[in-house]
């Protein structure tokens, strides 16, 4: 069977496509079957989409859905299902978390909850066979009442093949990877790890991370097609567990000689792991800060760290001789222009040129969603309004939407100041878009 994963662009600046399909797409070619990917470039009006997607043969139609992604997606579906007479089958984080909005759309036909590899593959055989698809679990199928249920996370997951590298479509030499899933934090605005709730649920641990020969098997196997000139791990953080990060610096600083960039909290790293980080090849290194102020941080966020934590990991990752990116978020429902008149100081005192900051979004699924939800502060129609992160979708009691477009613009003028100062020129608005595209974790 002919699987074809349909990437929706929602912004021009993203190098890489979703990381999801490419594990997929390499286990299923695994196990014997074709695949095939089709990317929506922003540009690209929804008749020409549907020609590309026709012209790939799919016998069945694989979507990857983030909440940003999800309004493109269901119109390109619609557009699409049209014409073509091709089940389709959504997954991601927006579809495990709002699956029956997904299934309710016209031309979508299942929905992937949590881990795709083997309900993927399970799908694809029941579709070849012409046996049932409405039991297969972690699979939803339209107009079947009842939720599946969901296996067990794929472990060990060196159990994997690498991933399929021409369905994310990366630039060349720079390679992304991640060797973990799952996290272990209870941040409560972040999406990612609502998969672990949903499998804590059911009593599994969705945390688990590759070995080291694993990783470094397919960093070789990248270098030797000459195919490895900068590493992006895209871990949501890199340093939980110091001795495999330990263990993972010694053997990629003695064996690949590429230059690497991954996310942390501050709490996971201290000076010592930092300078092995950098002595291994560590280029960058980007932090969630997310709130200057810590009433917000520890009562909203729910991240017990202090502000002199940042200050002391951000001087000694600068030490280390490590660039630095740091992510503010504006606009939580709790959060006031006191809480944001800190953030911008925090920002300000970090002194970090190229930072990203985020109007907050709530995400399907996690706490401050649910939160939002019940005290009605999100709109009625917030599933058919575009999730952007440069205006709130928020009514908040303490903040108005006007309150938070003065602090995105004091964010955008203190990023140009500080560019400015480093490095003496404004920020190229690409660059600023770059950043801009960063993760919010
Ligand atoms: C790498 C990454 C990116 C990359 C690639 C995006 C991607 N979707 O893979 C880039 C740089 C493009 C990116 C951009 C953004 N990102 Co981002 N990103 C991540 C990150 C850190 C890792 C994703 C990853 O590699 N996961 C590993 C894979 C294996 O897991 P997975 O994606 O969940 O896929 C599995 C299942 O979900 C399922 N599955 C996934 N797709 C499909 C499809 C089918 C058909 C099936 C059957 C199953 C299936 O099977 C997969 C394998 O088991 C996540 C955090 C996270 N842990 O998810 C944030 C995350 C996905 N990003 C997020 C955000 C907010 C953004 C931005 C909006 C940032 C911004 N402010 O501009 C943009 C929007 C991206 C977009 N396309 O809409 C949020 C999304 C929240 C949400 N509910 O929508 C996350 C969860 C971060 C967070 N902490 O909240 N991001
Ligand atoms: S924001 Fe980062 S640290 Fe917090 S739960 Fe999400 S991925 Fe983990």
């Amino acid at each position: 069977m002919r699987v074809v994963f349909l990437e929706v662009d929602t912004e021009r600046s993203w190098a890489v496509a979703s990381i999801g399909p490419a594990f997929i797409g390499a286990y299923l070619r695994a196990h014997g079957h074709a695949v095939g990917f089709v990317r929506a470039h922003l540009d690209a009006a929804d008749a020409d989409v549907m020609l590309d997607v026709g012209a790939a043969r799919p016998d069945l139609l694989g979507v990857s859905l983030t909440t940003r992604q999800w309004l493109r997606a269901r119109r390109l579906v619609k557009a699409i299902r049209d014409h073509l007479d091709v089940p389709v089958i959504a997954g991601g984080l927006h579809a495990t978390f709002a699956p029956e909005v997904v299934l309710a759309s016209p031309g979508f036909d299942y929905v992937c909850l949590g881990e795709g590899e083997q309900p993927m593959l399970d799908l694809v055989r029941a579709l070849e066979s012409g046996a049932a698809t409405d039991r297969i679990d972690n699979v939803w199928k339209r107009d079947s009442r009842q939720r599946p249920a969901l296996r067990p996370p794929l472990a060990p997951l060196d159990r994997l093949p690498f991933i399929a590298r021409d369905l994310l479509d990366e630039p060349t030499g720079t390679v992304h990877m991640t060797t973990q899933r799952g996290c272990p934090f209870p941040c409560t605005y972040c999406a990612a790890r609502m998969y672990n709730e949903l499998y804590a649920a059911g009593g599994e641990d969705y945390g688990r991370r590759r070995s080291h020969a694993n990783v470094l098997a397919e960093l070789h196997g990248l270098h030797n097609s000459g195919n490895l000139a900068y590493v992006i791990f895209l871990d949501d953080t890199f340093t939980i567990n110091h001795s495999w990060v330990m263990e993972f610096c010694r053997l990629y600083g003695a064996e690949v000689h590429a230059p690497f960039s991954l996310h942390a909290r501050v709490e996971t790293v201290n000076e010592r792991l930092l300078q092995m980080l950098a002595d291994a090849g560590c280029h960058q290194i980007t932090y969630g800060v997310e709130s200057g102020s810590e009433r917000v941080r520890r009562g909203i966020m729910h991240r017990q760290v202090t502000n002199q934590r940042f200050k002391d990991v951000f001087r000694w990752t600068r030490d280390a001789g490590i660039m630095l990116t740091a992510n503010f978020m504006l606009g939580l429902p709790g959060e006031t222009r006191d809480d944001l008149e800190q953030t911008l100081e925090l920002a300000e005192e970090l002194n970090v040129a190229d930072f990203g900051y985020f109007v907050f979004y709530p995400y399907p699924g996690t706490r401050l969603f649910t939160e939002c939800l019940e005290r009605g502060y999100l709109p009625p129609d917030y599933l058919e309004r575009p999730a952007n992160h440069r205006e709130s979708i928020l009514s908040l009691p303490d903040l108005s939407r006007d309150d938070i477009g003065e602090f995105y613009d004091r964010f955008t003028a203190l990023r140009q100041r500080l560019h400015v100062a480093r490095y003496g020129a404004p920020q190229p608005a690409a660059l600023a878009t770059v950043v801009d595209a960063a993760r919010t974790g």
